[in-house]
């Protein structure tokens, strides 16, 4: 289909595939398993895989990118940092004729025919099913009273700390507008070092929290040790509740210290190679293809600990 007479990858007879990979970075342990699981993936695909880690700068990325156009690169995957100013390079992506394949991230574009797919998670719905799953911690801890919840966001920009805070008012707003409240939220760029500086502010100003809600495990490990530092107990002066499912989100939930976690599947690395022979061989695809995830309180967390991956 694509004219690579001059890609070095095509070294005649049966060519494999040449794949440039640009990952936001390595700042949570989802990002790690991601990572694994894409590199895992292609090396069982047989395809070349040329990666780069973007250490969470979008301008990391792009020249990432810019370098796969140039080395004429079969097929283009990236997590994008952030959601806007993509529409440039993906422009040149297109103009040369390369597909691009989104995983994990969405993008904001005018036009859609810069992208081919999202092979990713729907991060609405997972700020939805922490919502619900907060509902039920504060249930079953017989919290009354205000719930007075501190929020942890992600990046700033990304799609997962835009639409998980959204899934998660939305449900508040609906089902819980007397009695819940965001009394404090901030940014703590998905790391453990963000989610532990963060928290410790927060305990500062606002010292009468009783629910933290953090964007994913990384943060709230982070901020375990704030809350401990504080002299309180995470887990029960402090309910919280956080997204990905990590192998020490589990752990800390085990010791009773997460109330309950909503599962964000970083494994997209077989899917990913899937989508991209396909997008390679002129295949329609659909337009997003979703992972499928399970949520998990308390009382499951020793059980299931033993079956994580990652
Ligand atoms: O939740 C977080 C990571 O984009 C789903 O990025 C991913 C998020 C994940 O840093 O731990």
């Amino acid at each position: 289909k694509k004219d690579d007479s001059s890609s070095g990858s095509s070294s005649g007879g049966s060519k494999t595939i040449t794949l440039g990979f640009s990952q936001v970075g390595a700042e949570s342990g989802w990002r790690s398993a991601n990572t694994t699981s894409v590199k895992d993936a292609a090396k069982e695909a047989g395809y070349t895989l040329k990666f780069s880690d973007a250490q969470q700068k979008q301008e990391n990325q792009i020249s990432a990118i810019r370098s796969y156009i140039a080395q004429k690169v079969d097929v283009i995957a990236f997590s994008p940092v952030v959601v806007t100013g993509w529409d440039a390079v993906l422009k040149e992506a297109k103009a040369a004729k390369i597909p691009v394949v989104l995983t994990d991230r969405s993008v904001e574009t005018s036009d859609d025919s810069l992208y081919v797919t999202l092979v990713g998670s729907d991060f609405t719905d997972e700020g939805r099913r922490a919502a619900k799953m907060l509902a039920t911690v504060v249930e079953k801890a017989g919290l009354k009273g205000t719930v007075k919840i501190a929020q942890l966001e992600g990046t700033t920009g990304a799609a997962p700390a835009i639409e998980r805070a959204k899934g998660f008012k939305e449900v508040m707003d609906a089902d819980h507008a007397d009695d819940w409240k965001i009394v404090v939220s901030q940014t703590g760029d998905f790391t453990r070092a963000g989610g532990k500086q963060v928290m410790a502010a927060f305990l500062q100003s606002n010292p009468d929290i009783n629910v933290l809600f953090a964007h994913n495990d990384d943060m709230a490990i982070g901020a375990i040790q704030s809350i401990e530092a504080a002299g309180k107990k995470p887990g029960k002066d402090i309910l919280i509740v956080s997204i990905d499912g990590v192998k020490d989100g589990f752990v800390a939930m085990s010791e009773g210290k997460i109330n309950g976690i909503v599962e964000c599947n970083p494994l997209l690395g077989p899917q990913l190679m899937d989508v991209v022979k396909k997008v390679h061989e002129g295949e329609t695809v659909e337009r997003w293809i979703k992972t499928k995830e399970g949520d998990y309180l308390q009382d499951q967390a020793k059980a299931e600990l033993p079956n994580r991956k990652y």
